[in-house]
């Protein structure tokens, strides 16, 4: 059986796994799933994820899995994209984690209502903007130190982050003031071989 990928094309958290899977040539069918129009809410798609979410894979051997972050994990075992070094594993595990705590609540979730749902400002959270800040200056920091997250090489902390990065100026975020992110995002985005997300102004 095919490997089955459900997802939405305009959600960071979906198209993590699927780039995985285009970059280390695993075949998979894509059934493309908006988490806005209720397809998620079905009884039929609450059978392959209670909560509700995409993404949600069907592996070949029929099991399920959901989580972007632990697809991934998943999909790029043995390959060089999880350090073989044990500190540099546990490392870019610190990233995963931090990208879903830190960041994805803050920058996904105002790109969410500010760009796909037409929400003004002045109706969504200020803390968004604070938190979703204080988060890309901590990429800022470190990308200053290393040209990726962990290492000296693509990872999956990058492959995660960068997902909502390059799209955070749909969420009302400034990357002009973040230049190591900016440069940092560019060249994740031509290794994973996708389209350039940032607008070329800002
Ligand atoms: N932590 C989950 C988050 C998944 C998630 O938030 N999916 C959104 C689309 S990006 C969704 O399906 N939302 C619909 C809902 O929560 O009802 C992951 O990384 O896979």
């Amino acid at each position: 059986m095919t490997l089955k990928l459900y997802g939405s094309s305009n959600s960071g958290n979906c198209l993590k796994p699927k780039w995985i899977l285009d970059r280390l040539g695993i075949g998979y069918e894509w059934i493309e799933t908006d988490s806005f129009d209720g397809s998620t809410r079905t009884p039929e798609f609450l059978a392959l994820n209670p909560a509700g979410q995409v993404p949600v894979a069907i592996l070949a051997d029929g099991r399920l899995l959901a989580q972007s972050n632990a697809m991934m994990v998943h999909f790029a075992e043995g390959s060089d994209l999880i350090p073989s070094d044990a500190y540099d594993r546990a490392k870019m595990f610190e990233w995963l984690f931090w990208e879903q705590y830190s960041h994805e609540p803050q920058i996904a979730v105002r790109i969410a209502r500010k760009h796909f749902l037409g929400k003004r400002d002045d109706e969504l959270d200020p803390s968004l903007l604070t938190k979703g800040n204080a988060a890309l200056a901590r990429m800022e920091l470190q990308l200053k130190q290393t040209p990726f997250f962990v290492s000296d090489r693509l990872s999956l902390a990058d492959v995660a982050l960068v997902a909502y990065t390059r799209r955070a100026h749909l969420g009302g975020f400034d990357l002009r003031d973040y230049p190591a992110v900016r440069g940092w995002v560019v060249r994740v985005e031509e290794l994973l071989g996708i389209e350039s997300a940032l607008p070329a102004n800002g």
